[in-house]
């Protein structure tokens, strides 16, 4: 299925938050407004640590999800509390999408103990299974046969849940992913593959490691595979709405190519473009092809946000990021204990495997 860009709309004008019709994909003006709301408070908080970065409260990797934001609300959006969702180390909008609290990916971004994992994984290493976040990968396409051995323990305990497993463009040629999508074909396991094909891997372009279409990746393995415009989140959320209901449904695995750009270098290190993309490519982008600028005009044009409406929005994102640096800069360094947590495994009484005698396994 592909779905073609979206209107571009200059947009910034004042109109009547109680508007006319919204049918948008068939959502919901209140939908529409909430997806705005997380897409910027993903944008405010990504500037937060890109600032906390440059002032050194932030060491070692990170990379920014900016531009990227609709991949993130639009495919999470549609899955229940109880799904998956497994990515890569471009991580910290997912957890917050999948319900970490900014506080705690900002306190893990700063290697403080209130972070996510306990300020001992880092930019690429939020993990949280409380919420069914499972990572956070730094190794490119490491996650990908995670995600089918956790598709097949769905289906092995007859659960009703999904995965998403997010990856980068790169992450289409590593081994794993070829036999991570063999396995979750032929056992028609409940996953969805997303590439968040922001057409680099670091500074090589997709087109010079491939000679075929994304959209042709899982066709060796019988999994059907569709294309939707991820900078626009109402065409993603709806196409994964429906994704999810098919997968759920039993209809075993699907693999979608999600077009986004990122709008920083690859990571806090990398120049925003240099000799692999044009500043011309990156200003059109940037200035055209913004998810949240797209939604905002939509929202605009259809009279169900003005201005004032928009700046409250945003006020509250930049809020919800500066609480975020603020508690993470107040919080504790691990202590040394945190050196020895999570280093054992044991097999406890009910032949499960669990760290540190508490007697749970990280999987359940
Ligand atoms: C197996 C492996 N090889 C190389 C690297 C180094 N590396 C880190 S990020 C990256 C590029 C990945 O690009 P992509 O999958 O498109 O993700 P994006 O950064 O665009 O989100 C590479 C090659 C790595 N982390 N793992
Ligand atoms: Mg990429």
């Amino acid at each position: 299925m592909a779905q073609t860009r979206t209107r571009k709309g200059k947009g910034g004008k004042a109109g009547s938050p109680k508007g006319g019709p919204f049918d948008v994909h068939g959502v919901s003006p209140e939908l529409a407004l909430e997806l705005l709301r997380e897409m910027l408070k993903y944008r405010r908080f990504e500037e937060k640590a890109e600032e906390a970065y440059a002032i050194g409260k932030i060491g070692g990797f990170c990379h920014l999800h900016i531009g990227q934001e609709g991949a993130a609300a639009g495919c999470i959006k549609p899955l229940s509390d109880s799904d998956y969702v497994i990515t890569a180390y471009r991580d910290h909008t997912q957890a917050m999408a999948k319900g970490v609290s900014p506080n705690a990916v900002m306190a893990e971004l700063f290697g403080r103990a209130e972070g996510v994992s306990g300020g001992k994984g880092g930019s690429m290493h939020m993990f949280d299974k409380s919420v069914r976040f499972m990572g956070g990968h730094g190794i490119v396409g490491g996650q990908v046969p995670l995600a089918t051995g956790i598709a097949f323990r769905i289906k092995y305990h007859d659960e009703n849940d999904v995965v998403v497993c997010f990856m980068g463009d790169a992450a289409v040629n590593q081994g794993g992913f070829h036999e991570a999508l063999n396995m979750a074909a032929i056992w028609e396991l409940p996953a969805i593959f997303v590439v968040e094909n922001n057409r680099y891997g670091m500074g090589t372009a997709f087109r010079r490691v491939s000679l075929t279409d994304m959209v042709e990746k899982s066709s060796p393995y019988g999994i059907p595979a569709s294309r939707v415009n991820g900078q626009d989140v109402l065409a993603t959320y709806a196409h994964f709405r429906d994704l999810v209901a098919e997968v759920r449904g039993g209809g075993g695995p699907r693999f979608v190519d999600v077009e986004t750009y990122r709008f920083r270098g690859h990571s806090m290190s990398d120049p925003v473009s240099g000799t692999y993309r044009s500043k011309e490519e990156v200003e059109r982008e940037t200035h055209e092809e913004d998810p949240i600028a797209i939604l905002r005009d939509h929202l605009f044009a259809g009279g169900h946000l003005d201005q004032k409406g928009l700046e409250e929005m945003d006020t509250e994102a930049r809020e919800t990021a500066q609480e975020a640096f603020e508690l993470a800069d107040a919080s504790p360094m691990p202590g040394p204990e945190a050196l020895y947590a999570h280093v054992w495994a044991e097999i406890n009484p009910n032949g499960r495997l669990c760290f540190d005698g508490r007697g749970e396994s990280p999987w359940r």
